[in-house]
Parts: structure tokens; C-alpha cells; sequence
């Protein structure tokens, strides 16, 4: 039996995954419209805690203010009557024409002026509905010419908006933090920040780094032939993990956003084992939304959409419950310690140790038998079998 989620669980979806008509550059709508209170209400009776939106999500693109409010007034009645809410808020800077070069980044300044005030006026949105995270996917912000793009300017003027955003933020004491979702390609031939690493430089540059940290995809690292799971730990250590984007992915190619688990479910469940028993003392190692951005197949009615909803969910909270099996089971104990990943912990140097007393110790060095420590195994194959029966319910 797949276990029923509740708003304790934190699962948040876009307001673009649901709500998403299937059209491709391939094909016409498969489905229709869907009405952002339906939605609210739907996701609600899931058992979802928030939903999340681009500004043209909610208010299509260029009404005029008395339209853009009652689109607003609409949604907040929505959230009030389910107790959903809006934990993120992102801004849509690739849909309209006048983005076909970016936002953030297009050559044409006009362009990049624009591109601020509409996101400004976001922002406000954001902290008028409570949420806490600014999310910014960059996905026109690239090119498809390697000549036709400085891509050091890029970068200068996309410094010059999250600057300008932060503190902004700052000023209006929004509390807001900004993630920065990275993805290689799709729709541009090549985006700027294509991966989480790239991210991460880009934030050491900015002027408020505190407040700026990550929304990493699966499918989009994945697309790019990386581990999310490795990607997500890194983003972890280095306190920028501020929100995720979870679907599934199945190798490199176009971005598939299939529901969680779907792609790759040997790295979904060791990232869910990461999020959930990765923290200090096996607790949970982040704590935000889990917030799947998934497109329910064109293939799909609109039945199909909601089940394709709650399976993100109950996929997450399966592999949650494997993951804790794994964790408790006494013989995967004893085949972690045999795999010393637990030794891993312990620095390589002695407390206080200096180099000099480490370059003196001849036990690190001169009489290590070398050939007997190379024949060691590590047992890694018995751990991951451990773990794929785990996960196939075996054990
Ligand atoms: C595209 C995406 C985006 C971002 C969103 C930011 C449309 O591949 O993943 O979804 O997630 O723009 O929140
Ligand atoms: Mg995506
Ligand atoms: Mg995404």
C-alpha cells in the first residue's frame, strides 16, 4: 500500500506542473486549461502543503493592474480555504517573445530593464503571500552562437541583478533568500549556470552570497550526465541547499520531467536517504519543501494529472520508508562499517597534529606495507545489493 501523504511531509508543486496543457514543439495541447483555485483545491485534498507559481502562472502576461489583482485575490481565497501555502515564488523570463535572448542577460539593455522591473514586481508578490524562497531559472539566459555572447559580460550584468534583487530585498526587509535553479540546456543551446558547481562559483562573486543559494533539478543535473545526489550533498555542505526541484529524468537528453523516481531510482532513493537520515545524529539533512517540478505526460488526461500527482508523493514517501529499513537493518550496519564509510569522518590528520609531526610519523609512510593495504576490498558491491534489495522490498 502506497503510504497517504499530509501536509507534515512538505510537498509542494508548481503551478505549471498540473497545470501543464502538454503542448510541445511537437504537438498541440493535450489538455485543458487548468484553473489555478482547482488546482489549489486539488493539490489541497492530496495532501500537498504549498503550491508555487511564475508570475505568469497566475496573472497572465501583461493585464492590467485591477485584472492582476483580482487574479491574486482569487488564489489568496483559494489558499485560505485549503490552508495551502506559497513557500516559493519564481518569475517567468523565458515564455515572451521579447526574453528570446534572455532576461537577466540579453545583449539588448532594454531588454535586461525591462526583465528587473518585471521580477521587482514579483519579489513584492513573493513577500505579500509569506513565501520564503525566490526561486530564478535562468533558461533563456545563453546562447546558441558562441560569438554572439560575452559571456564574462553575461555574467557581470546577471551579478548586477541578483545584486540588485538582494538588496532590494534587504531594503524592504522582505527576508527573502534567492535560489538559483541551474540547467545545461534547454531551450537555449547552452544556459549560463548549467550545473549546481557553476551555480556555486557564481554565488562566491555576489555581494549578499548569504543570501543566495540553490533550487538544483534532478533531471536537469541529470541531463547534463551528472549525480544529483552527489550534486545535492555538495549543496548541503556548503549551506546552499535553500530548495529542490525533484522529478526524474532517464539519461541525457531533453528534459523529461517525469514524476520522482521515474528516471533514476537507485539515485532517488539515495538522495531521499540523504534528505531524510543525512543530518546530524541521522535526522533529516533539509528541512524546506519537497517541490516536484514535473510535467504529467502528454499522454495523460486530466485523472491521469492527479494521479500522476500523487504518485510523485507517495514515491518519495516509499522511498522514505526503504530508506529507514536500510538504515535499521544490522546487517547493513555491520556492511557500512566493513565498507569504513562511517571512517570517512574521522580528519586524516591527529587532533592538532602539525605537519611536521606528521611527516615524522614513519607509520603514515616509510613502513606502510603498501601492497597489503592496496589488496584491501572495501565491499561497496554487498553494501549496494544491501540497498537495491531494500529497495525492491526483498528485505
Ligand atoms: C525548466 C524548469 C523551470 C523552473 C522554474 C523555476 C518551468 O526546466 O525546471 O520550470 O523550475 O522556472 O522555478
Ligand atoms: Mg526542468
Ligand atoms: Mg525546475
Amino acid at each position: 500500500m502506497a503510504p497517504r501523504p499530509t501536509p507534515a511531509d512538505k510537498f509542494s508543486f508548481g503551478l505549471w506542473t498540473v497545470g501543464w496543457q502538454a503542448r510541445d514543439p511537437f504537438g498541440d495541447a493535450t489538455r485543458p486549461e487548468l484553473d489555478a483555485v482547482e488546482a489549489v483545491h486539488r493539490l489541497a485534498e492530496l495532501g500537498a502543503y504549498g503550491i508555487t507559481f511564475h508570475d505568469d502562472d497566475l496573472i497572465p502576461f501583461g493585464v492590467d493592474a485591477a485584472t492582476r489583482d483580482q487574479h491574486i485575490a482569487r488564489f489568496r481565497k483559494a489558499l485560505d480555504e485549503t490552508g495551502l501555502v506559497v513557500p516559493m515564488v519564481t518569475t517567468n523570463l523565458f515564455t515572451h517573445p521579447i526574453f528570446k535572448d534572455g532576461g537577466f542577460t540579453s545583449n539588448d539593455r532594454d531588454v535586461r530593464r525591462y526583465a528587473l522591473r518585471k521580477v521587482l514586481r514579483q519579489v513584492d508578490l513573493a513577500a505579500e503571500l509569506g513565501a520564503s524562497t525566490f526561486v530564478m531559472w535562468g533558461g533563456r539566459e545563453g546562447s546558441e552562437y558562441d560569438l554572439a555572447k560575452d559571456v564574462r559580460a553575461a555574467l557581470d550584468r546577471y551579478r548586477e541583478a541578483v545584486d540588485l534583487l538582494t538588496q532590494y530585498s534587504i531594503d524592504k526587509g522582505y527576508n527573502l533568500r534567492f535560489a538559483l535553479e541551474p540547467k545545461p540546456n534547454e531551450p537555449r543551446g547552452d544556459i549560463l549556470l548549467p550545473t549546481i558547481g557553476h551555480a556555486l562559483g557564481f554565488i562566491s562573486q555576489l555581494a549578499h552570497p548569504e543570501l543566495v543559494g540553490l533550487n538544483p533539478e534532478v533531471g536537469h543535473e541529470q541531463m547534463a550526465g551528472l549525480n544529483y545526489a552527489h550534486g545535492i550533498a555538495q549543496a548541503l555542505w556548503q549551506g546552499k541547499l535553500f530548495h529542490l526541484d525533484l522529478n526524474g529524468q532517464r539519461g541525457i537528453k531533453y528534459d523529461q520531467d517525469l514524476v520522482f523516481g521515474h528516471g533514476d531510482l537507485m539515485n532517488a532513493f539515495a538522495l531521499v536517504d540523504l534528505l531524510e537520515n543525512g543530518g546530524p545524529n541521522g535526522g533529516p539533512a533539509y528541512d524546506g519543501p519537497r517541490h516536484f517540478d514535473y510535467k504529467p505526460s502528454r499522454t495523460e488526461d486530466m485523472d491521469g494529472v492527479w494521479a500522476s500527482a500523487a504518485a510523485n508523493m507517495s514515491t518519495y514517501l516509499l522511498l522514505k520508508e526503504r530508506a529507514a529499513a536500510f538504515r535499521a537493518d544490522p546487517e547493513v550496519i555491520e556492511a557500512l562499517a566493513a565498507s569504513k564509510v562511517g571512517e570517512l569522518s574521522t580528519p586524516t590528520l591527529n587532533d592538532g597534529e602539525s605537519y611536521d609531526e606528521f611527516l615524522a610519523d614513519r607509520s603514515a609512510f616509510e613502513d606502510v606495507d603498501v601492497d597489503a593495504v592496496a589488496e584491501r576490498g572495501f565491499a561497496f558491491v554487498r553494501l549496494n545489493q544491501l540497498a537495491v534489495e531494500h529497495l525492491l522490498g526483498a528485505r
